[in-house]
This record gives structure tokens, sequence and C-alpha cells, in this order.
């Protein structure tokens, strides 16, 4: 497998400062190289930080990484599934460590069909659940619809619905029209890379709110509990 040095500091987002930035330039590595072992170890070892530190301090980077790769075509497709599987396999070697909290209100997370992109997703359900939340993940729409139908009218308080691409916008709009039918009382949450590009997203998606990421739906998603 061709791994493209993970040396100069323009590897990385701006955003990521020193120490997490050895973190997530670390775990970019082992992703790419496919090294499951050091995947796990260097997450669990970060977990002491939290979670959210985890998701969006190490895990969303390092996938920030390997999509500009991939885009520049320094690695290949292959390689992308690859890096995401391993950083997939890794976040799901923390759940058994971590003590989530019980009681508490319920939520469901999802995405829109055709949507493949659920990592996102994934991160706020775990953030929403480690705040408290019963959350429900549910990675297509069709399973959101079910889970809200199966917990019956008025159970669930909140639904976060992640979208990434821009042409996935009209799915996710039906999808929330069919949350709005499916559980009327329930808050709707909108974010994902396509969220952010979009103006005026709120009225659009027919959402309650937006949010930019994991951590900013959890303080959103306080005031409806
Ligand atoms: C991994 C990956 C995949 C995997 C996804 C695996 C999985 N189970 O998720 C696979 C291989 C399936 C995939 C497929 C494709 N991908 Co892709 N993929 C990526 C990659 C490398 C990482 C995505 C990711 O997980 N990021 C980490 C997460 C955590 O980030 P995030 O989703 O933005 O989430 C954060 C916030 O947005 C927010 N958030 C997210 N959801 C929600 C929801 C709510 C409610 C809230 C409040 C907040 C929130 O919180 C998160 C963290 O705090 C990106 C590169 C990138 N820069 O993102 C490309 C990328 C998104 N993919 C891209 C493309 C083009 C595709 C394909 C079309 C490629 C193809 N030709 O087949 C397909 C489309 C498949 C489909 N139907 O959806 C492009 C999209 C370009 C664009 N138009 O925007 C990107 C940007 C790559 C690139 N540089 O070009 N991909």
């Amino acid at each position: 497998m061709r791994i493209a040095p993970v040396g100069s500091d323009e590897a990385l987002p701006a955003a990521v400062v020193e120490g997490e930035r050895d973190e997530a330039r670390a775990f970019t590595a082992a992703i790419l190289a496919g090294d499951h072992e050091a995947a796990r170890r260097l997450l669990q070892a970060a977990l002491r930080s939290g979670l959210g530190h985890v998701h969006e301090r190490i895990v969303a980077p390092a996938l920030e990484e390997v999509g500009r790769r991939w885009y520049d075509n320094r690695i290949t497709v292959a390689d992308e599934h690859l890096a995401s599987a391993v950083a997939q396999a890794a976040v799901a070697s923390l759940y058994p460590l971590i003590r989530w909290p019980a009681g508490g209100p319920r939520a469901v997370v999802g995405c829109a069909e055709p949507e493949r992109h659920t990592f996102g997703a994934r991160m706020v359900a775990d953030l929403l659940a480690s705040d408290g939340w019963q959350t429900t993940f549910t990675s297509g729409g069709s399973s959101l619809t079910r889970a809200l139908e199966d917990a019956g009218p008025g159970a669930v308080r909140l639904v976060a619905v992640s979208i990434t691409l821009g042409a996935h916008v009209p799915a996710a709009r039906a999808l929330i029209e069919r949350v709005r039918e499916s559980a009327p009382g329930a808050k709707i949450l909108v974010g994902g890379r396509a969220v952010a590009a979009l103006p005026d997203a709120v009225k659009l998606l027919g959402a309650d709110a937006i949010a930019a990421s994991a951590s900013e739906a959890v303080r959103v998603a306080r005031a409806w509990r």
C-alpha cells in the first residue's frame, strides 16, 4: 500500500492544536496502514480525555485528512475504505470501556438513504448517549422511521439527521417530513457537511435547529431535555 508521509503540519486541519495534533497524526498513520492494533491502542489511551476529544480531535481530523489525500489522488479508494473501516473498528472497541448513563430522554440518530457517510451521525449518537440521552443509532432513513414507530407516540424527544452530500438534501427533507408525521412532538436537529454549506438550512429542511459538530449537538439538545 502507498502511504504518504504524515510529517508536515499542513497534514492536519488548523483547528487541531499541538498534542492533539500528534494524536491525530499518529491515528491517521495507523488507519492508513491498516494497523488495527495501533489505532485501537491510541484511542483507548486518549479516552482518558473524553469521548468528545477522541471523536472531534482525533478521529474526525484523521478522516478529513484521509479524504483530502483521496481527493488529491495520493491514496486509492481501497486505501480510503480500509482507513475508514479501521477507524470505525477502533471507535467500536471503546464502547465496552465507557460507562453510559442510564435513564434520560430518548433520541434517535441517523441519515437519509442513500447517504453512506454514517460516521458523523455515529459521533452525534455517541456524544448524546454519553450526555445521558437514551440513544438509538440507525444508519438509514427507513430504519430511523421504524425506530420512531416502534418507540410509540411521544416516546422520542429528539431526532438527529446527518447529511454529508448535497445531493442527499432532498432525501433528508423527505425523511424529516416523515419524522414529523411519525413523531409529531420530537425536536429535529440536523447537521453534517452538506448542512454547513446550506443557506437557511433550518427552514429549507423543516428542522428545529442545526449544529456544526457533535459537541454542539449536545449543547443544543440540552435545551430540549
Ligand atoms: C469515510 C468516507 C466515505 C465512506 C463512508 C463510511 C462511513 N460509514 O461513514 C464511504 C467509502 C462509504 C464514502 C463514500 C462516498 N464518498 Co466519502 N468520504 C469519506 C471521508 C474520507 C470521511 C467522512 C467522515 O467520516 N468524516 C468524519 C465525520 C465525523 O465528519 P462529519 O460527517 O462531517 O461529521 C462532523 C460534523 O459534520 C458534524 N455532524 C455530522 N453529522 C451530524 C448530524 C447532526 C444532527 C449534527 C448536529 C452534527 C453532525 O459532527 C461531526 C463531528 O463533530 C470524507 C472526507 C471528509 N473530509 O469528510 C469523504 C467525502 C465526504 N466523500 C466524498 C464522496 C465524493 C463520496 C462518494 C460520492 C465517492 C464515490 N464516488 O463513490 C461516495 C458517496 C456514498 C454515499 N452514497 O453516501 C466527498 C464529498 C464531496 C462533496 N460533494 O461534499 C468527500 C468530502 C471526500 C472528498 N474530499 O472529496 N465516503
